[in-house]
């Protein structure tokens, strides 16, 4: 078998380590909070990221300097495929990510387009036997041909509906056979540019359709997978349907959708939304739809989605934060939808980019499942609602009051008295702990 990267297996040195091609943090089966760290952290490699980006924007061509390139697309399919497994193994990561696409090319036609999956997946599926590599969640690319111009299941075009239904039906069926646990929506061109030319009520109603049909198919195949919407307010178009959690929570309610989905949560996605990583995570935990993560992050000065690997350790603690409260990912993981950036080219780039990732999270979690452990912020927010435990508090908390009793009890109580949200002396307890 060829190997495609010069760099060897990558092995936990510690903190302390100077080699670029070393874990400082992430050491795989140390036990943190009970768990092993690799169960913690269920990285997974982006197929499109990985093996397919290659450093091109929209001002200039491919940078990326790749040995697994041939001239002919399934050829490089398969090239590619020996590329990832031989990448995975070498960093010790378990899981990977696909768009249909990423694994085959799109041929002339969908019946040849299918035939070129079948292929590629049957090669994945040999590579998998005797590895503990598997797959995190599949989903199907109905946003790059010239077809979804205007969108996908949202098209004003209804045979664009009925092909995009096709792929969706065809990623599943290819998650299914790879084992994926999980099936992800990202909704591509689902949105608009201008409401001129848009009627939302119709494009809402087709995609709500799109999502029952395939809810209906997954139970109908056996694949069963945890279906995950993953949110994003604008890019590719102005306005994305699917803006943040609370909005896709709305649209699934609407539809009665919402105990059949959760949220593949994106970092970059987030913070182009404007909120914070971990306001999305917040908001999916209490609602119950905590799913999955992309990890990755954004260039705040430039506010598109860039993609960029995850190295801000403190957006990372809050994260892992939060997935610790969740009570882990479930069937979900941290899929890494980042690539390295156009001056970063090598190979040895790409090894570089995934450990600062790992490392970035692990060290997250170390210091999270510290924070948690000494119950840092949960027993000042539980100091902080006191006053809903006992008396008039506890009856509001219960539901059992009336406004006639607050407005009396108000009356007798009008001179308040607020306690400090002490917010900077948090902040810098965070920082202790880092
Ligand atoms: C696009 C994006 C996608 C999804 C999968 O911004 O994040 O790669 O993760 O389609
Ligand atoms: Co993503």
């Amino acid at each position: 078998m060829k190997e495609y990267f010069k760099v060897g297996k990558i092995a936990y040195e510690g903190p302390k380590s100077t080699n670029p091609l070393a874990f400082k943090y992430y050491n795989k089966d140390e036990v943190i909070l009970g768990k092993p760290m690799h169960e913690h952290l269920k990285f997974a490699m982006s197929w499109w990221h990985t093996l397919c980006a290659k450093g091109s924007d929209q001002f200039g061509s491919n940078t990326m300097v790749r040995t697994f390139e041939a001239t002919d697309p399934l050829q490089e399919a398969y090239q590619k495929v020996d590329a990832g497994f031989e990448f995975m193994d070498k960093l010790g990561i378990e899981y990977f990510c696909f768009h249909d696409r990423d694994l085959a090319p799109e041929m002339p036609t969908l019946k040849e387009s299918n035939e070129a999956l079948d292929k590629v997946s049957d090669y994945v599926l040999e590579k998998m036997k005797g590895t503990n590599i598997k797959c995190l969640w599949g989903t199907a690319n109905c946003f790059n041909h010239k077809r979804y111009l205007a969108g996908a299941g949202t098209s004003p075009n209804a045979d664009v509906f009925a092909y995009a239904a096709a792929q969706i039906k065809k990623a599943m069926d290819t998650t299914k056979k790879l084992g994926g646990k999980n099936y992800v929506f990202w909704g591509g061109r689902e949105g608009y540019d201008t409401l001129l030319n848009t009627d939302v009520k119709q494009e809402l109603d087709h995609y709500a359709t799109l999502l029952t049909l395939a809810r209906d198919y997954n139970k109908k195949s056996g694949l069963n997978a945890q279906l995950l919407i993953e949110p994003k307010p604008k890019e590719p178009t102005k306005h994305q349907y699917d803006f943040d959690v609370q909005t896709v929570l709305g649209f699934l309610r609407t539809y009665g959708l919402e105990k059949d989905f959760k949220m593949n949560i994106e970092a970059n996605h987030a913070t182009l939304a404007i909120h914070t990583f971990n306001h999305e995570l917040n908001v999916a935990r209490i609602n119950g739809v905590l799913g999955s993560i992309d990890a990755n992050q954004g260039d705040m000065l430039l506010g598109w989605d860039t993609d960029q690997f995850p190295t801000n350790l403190y957006d990372a603690i809050l994260a892992m934060y939060e997935v610790l409260l969740n009570g882990g990912l479930g069937t979900g993981g941290l899929n890494f939808d980042a690539k390295v950036r156009r001056q970063s080219f090598t190979d040895e780039d790409l090894f570089i980019s995934y450990i600062a990732g790992m490392d970035t999270f692990a060290r997250g979690l170390r210091i999270a499942a510290k924070l948690l452990e000494d119950k840092v912020f949960e027993n000042f927010k539980t100091e902080r609602y006191a006053s809903y435990k006992t008396g008039i508090g506890k009856k509001i908390a219960d539901k059992k009051v009336t406004l006639e009793e607050l407005s009396d009890y108000a009356l007798a109580h009008d001179q308040i008295e607020n306690a400090s949200g002490r917010q900077e002396w948090l902040e810098a307890i965070l920082n202790q702990y880092i």
